[in-house]
């Protein structure tokens, strides 16, 4: 390559003097929402240089150290300076970091008791006293504790909140925070639209990719707290010892982040490496092989956080292979794991079509009778709808049903939602979820209360969140996606946390704190997800996809299982549309408890956006406004494809307002979204007008 010197220009001079004042720093979403851009707000400079002059803070253990390299990192961005280190608080505006245990100055406060009720991944952001000094602290009862309070504390400098009268106490609601990554162990993902996987296999455990550290990092300001790395279609090499020193080489770069690393465990693996005849799980042998092989895994990952296991779902091997049950096949893995303090993730995503004539209704059928003969460190994993992380689906049945400990299971990763192409920022379908009233103890139980364990007094509690991330430079394929990684983290620490106040603190911090910015990216943000409903499957509509599971398909009629297609699910015909899952049809309905079972099973007190998912009607039912169904579909389907297109015009506001890489990257998103909504509107249309024989007329 020739490199030619130019001569600096003042006009050359001006521009870059005008980029430096406004945003024109080279992004390429790399840093997530952990970029530290100067505050320029003169008010808010003064009142954080005032804050934060002096940094008090040990940094003798791997964790302390990622914390103080953390604020100085931030603090050289967001103030241009670092805070000076001091060893006793001779200013005001120190920042005191640490634990009773290792810091005499955070003991002093006396604020043992309150910090321990918090828990060690809890803490206190408090503005106090010390002699005549206003501090800062930052305390917990562990390391990971003021790990999580820096990174929130730094959440306050980076969305520009006033850090000068601060009284915050936190602890996360759920103890076990996840993603799951379906990565496999070639490099592949399964579902991932990013790039490929980032462990990078071949080089560990010799090298660790340094992606993996900032990972990890990310991953910790969210307080998310363990990772399963391999996919559930789970090879049985990952439990082999040389995978298992390969597993143990990222362990170690987690672990001073709070991140235990976890396997997803191939039932059949004692007959796939080679040492058994059989993988029944009531065979003794087999009980021998599992508690060897955790045996061996604790040797080599001390903090090794247990196994999620797919079995007897989409060809995955599994108890029922031996005619014993899930419980059976769980608890083998949970009593080899119990000793080392190790659980037991089984999933409840099971389907059988031989079987039951709607296959929404196996998981409930199979798990229920199971309930009380699981091992006490066995969480049965549960999606949040009972299909497969459909556009919309009410709650799973199981939610408010079980008794054993459930995993929450959501999925970041876009497999239904257009992929890293279409914006849709899932925490307002996540809000619906944990907010749907369950019933379980009457009327205000809502999942979230179920998921935390409140409703009940469990304390195993967890969700897992199947990761978008992969090896593009962005992290996520689409600059947008990072918020639904960011807003899963946030929603696991907090899942009564709100869409648009987590919308915005992740635009402050990834984007800008310019309100323009702020109004006009939250307003795409919140509108996305019922939008890609409309110009996608609206009205309770679902898997209206063919095996790409990105563009419409309608007509598929899967020739490998009926429960594929679309046609199994839409049912359109000349008389109507939808599928009955009422007492008249399949009965799903029936898993739910009273008022629900009886609410969805007529169509006029089930939500008009799942009147197709239970319900079969003709094509001129009357909705509430007056249109017919056929209309209503129209009226859908045509809103969603225009609004679509609107996201491109919004979008457009923010050039100049926003780093021109980033802009334009995903400009050219928006633009195929919008043509891809389009197709969508037109292809559903007029696949269903065949049945329909009514007229295209939007309202
Ligand atoms: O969502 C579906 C996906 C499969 C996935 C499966 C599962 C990992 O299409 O790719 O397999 O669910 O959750 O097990």
């Amino acid at each position: 390559m020739r490199i030619t010197r130019r001569p600096v220009t003042v006009l050359g001079v001006l521009w870059l003097m005008a980029g430096a004042a406004s945003v024109a720093r080279a992004e390429d979403g790399y840093d997530v929402w952990l970029r530290y851009v100067r505050v320029e707000d003169p008010a808010m400079r003064a009142a954080y240089d005032r804050s934060l002059t002096t940094l008090l803070a040990r940094d003798d253990s791997p964790t302390e150290r990622l914390v103080v390299a953390e604020l100085s990192r931030a603090m050289t961005g967001l103030l241009g300076r670092n805070l000076v280190r001091a060893d006793s608080i001779a200013s005001s505006g120190t920042l005191v970091v640490g634990t009773p245990a290792r810091s005499p100055m955070v003991r002093g406060l006396g604020w043992d008791a309150r910090l321990a009720a918090l828990g060690p991944e809890g803490y206190v952001i408090a503005s106090a006293q010390i002699g005549d000094r206003p501090v800062t602290v930052i305390a917990s009862a562990g390391e990971i504790g003021t790990l999580h309070g820096a990174f929130h504390f730094l959440r306050l400098l980076q969305t520009g909140r006033p850090v000068s009268a601060l009284d915050i106490a936190e602890r996360p609601r759920l103890d076990r925070r996840l993603l799951n990554h379906w990565d496999n162990l070639d490099g592949s993902i399964e579902r991932g639209y990013a790039g490929r996987s980032f462990w990078m296999w071949d080089e560990l455990p010799d090298h660790v990719d340094p992606r993996v550290a900032d990972y990890a990092r990310a991953n910790a300001s969210l307080g998310l707290n363990g990772t399963v790395v391999n996919s559930v279609n789970a090879n049985p090499k990952s439990l082999r010892r040389d995978y298992l020193k390969k597993a143990a080489a990222l362990a170690d770069t987690f672990r001073p982040y709070g991140i235990r690393l976890y396997l997803a465990a191939n039932f059949a693996a004692p007959k796939m490496l080679g040492d058994l005849q059989t993988t029944d799980p009531l065979d003794p042998a087999v009980a021998r092989w599992w508690r060897a092989k955790a045996d061996e895994i604790y040797a080599i990952i001390p903090d090794f956080g247990g196994f999620v296991v797919k079995a007897n779902s989409e060809g995955q091997p599994g108890p029922q292979d031996y005619k014993r049950s899930h419980a059976d096949g769980a608890n083998v893995l949970a009593e080899a794991l119990r000793p080392h303090g190790g659980i037991v993730m089984w999933r409840a995503f099971v389907y059988n079509a031989d079987v039951d004539a709607d296959r929404t209704k196996r998981a409930y059928a199979e798990f229920v009778p199971l309930d009380d003969t699981f091992s006490d460190n066995v969480f049965v994993q549960v999606k949040n709808g009972p299909l497969d992380f459909q556009p919309r689906e009410p709650f799973h049945p199981l939610f408010g049903a079980l008794k054993t400990p459930v995993m929450t299971e959501l999925q970041i990763t876009q497999e239904y939602f257009g992929h890293s192409t279409h914006m849709v920022y899932l925490a307002p379908m996540w809000r619906e979820f944990f907010d749907a009233d369950t019933f379980t103890r009457g009327p205000g139980s809502p999942v979230s209360t179920f998921v935390d364990g409140s409703l009940t007094g469990e304390r195993r509690t967890g969700i897992a969140g199947v990761a978008n991330t992969g090896g593009d430079r962005n992290w996520t394929g689409h600059h947008l996606a990072q918020a639904n990684w960011y807003a899963f983290g946030r929603l696991a620490w907090n899942p009564d946390a709100g869409a648009a106040g987590i919308a915005e603190d992740w635009i402050r911090m990834t984007w800008s704190r310019e309100p323009a910015v702020v109004e006009t990216l939250r307003s795409l943000l919140l509108d996305s997800y019922e939008t890609y409903v409309d110009y996608t499957m609206p009205m309770g509509l679902h898997h209206l996809i063919g095996g790409d599971h990105y563009a419409p398909m309608p007509e598929n009629p899967d020739p490998r299982r009926a429960d594929w297609s679309a046609i199994y699910y839409h049912r359109a015909d000349a008389s109507g549309i939808g599928f009955d899952r009422t007492p008249s049809g399949s009965n799903y309905v029936g898993q739910y408890r009273s008022p629900l079972r009886e609410r969805w099973a007529a169509p006029s007190t089930t939500p008009e956006n799942l009147l197709l998912w239970f319900h079969r009607v003709p094509w001129d039912y009357r909705l509430s406004n007056g249109r017919t169904l056929w209309q209503g579909l129209v009226d859908h389907y045509t809103r969603g494809a225009e609004r679509a297109r609107g996201f491109v015009a919004r979008w457009q506001t923010l050039k100049g307002k926003v780093d021109q890489a980033r802009y334009a990257a995903v400009l050219a998103k928006l633009e195929q979204q919008s043509a891809d909504a389009a197709a969508w509107r037109d292809k559903c249309l007029t696949y269903f007008q065949q049945f329909s024989k009514r007229a295209i007329e939007p309202h």
